[in-house]
């Protein structure tokens, strides 16, 4: 069955067992009228229950919810950073060639000469970062390797004769 149908369908139950819900409480307050203060203790006693039950539900939920966050691993996060300075020149990148995964790093991008692109290249050739390489200015990217493997740093501004021929290959986790 396609997603769009299997949503549908999830909606329809939901919404049918929301509405089924919502009668069977509005048909079960269909009693005779009683005087207040004979019921009102017994209401706060449902009322403190439904209380506890709800909330140890909601964080029973939360706690088994809590792993599928789609926040980085904690350890990523506690890393500190790296700094890598970058300087880009025609027809190169002037900078290391192996980095950890799951890092967080800081590139300071410049440049020697002309303005240049600093592409970022993941194994399976996609974009995932950018900045420009500009002379006498620091831009500053930060990039966390996910995957290990060979990733690409290509010039993305034309800078010059050699410019298609500017790129670096760098790995990311493994040995050195
Ligand atoms: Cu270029």
């Amino acid at each position: 069955m396609a997603l769009a149908m299997r949503l549908l369908l999830m909606f329809l139950v939901l919404a049918t067992l929301a509405i089924a819900i919502f009668i069977a409480v509005a048909l079960s307050t269909r009693l005779p009228a009683q005087e207040q203060s004979d019921v009102q203790h017994r209401g706060y006693a449902i009322r403190g229950k439904w209380f506890a039950a709800i909330t140890l539900f909601l964080l029973a939920g939360f706690a088994a919810t809590l792993p599928f966050f789609p926040y980085p691993s904690a350890a990523a996060v506690l890393k500190p950073s790296l700094r890598v300075p970058v300087i880009a020149e025609q027809y190169a990148f002037i900078m290391p060639s192996h980095f950890p995964v799951n890092q967080r790093i800081i590139f300071a991008v410049t440049s020697r000469d002309v303005n240049h692109g600093f592409g970022v290249y993941d194994p399976q050739g996609h974009l995932i970062a950018q900045v420009q390489a500009m002379p006498d200015y620091v831009n500053y990217l930060e990039v966390t390797f996910r995957q290990p493997g060979r990733y690409t740093i290509r010039c993305l501004e034309y800078c010059g004769i050699g410019h298609a021929m500017m790129e670096k290959t760098i790995t990311v986790g493994g040995s050195r």
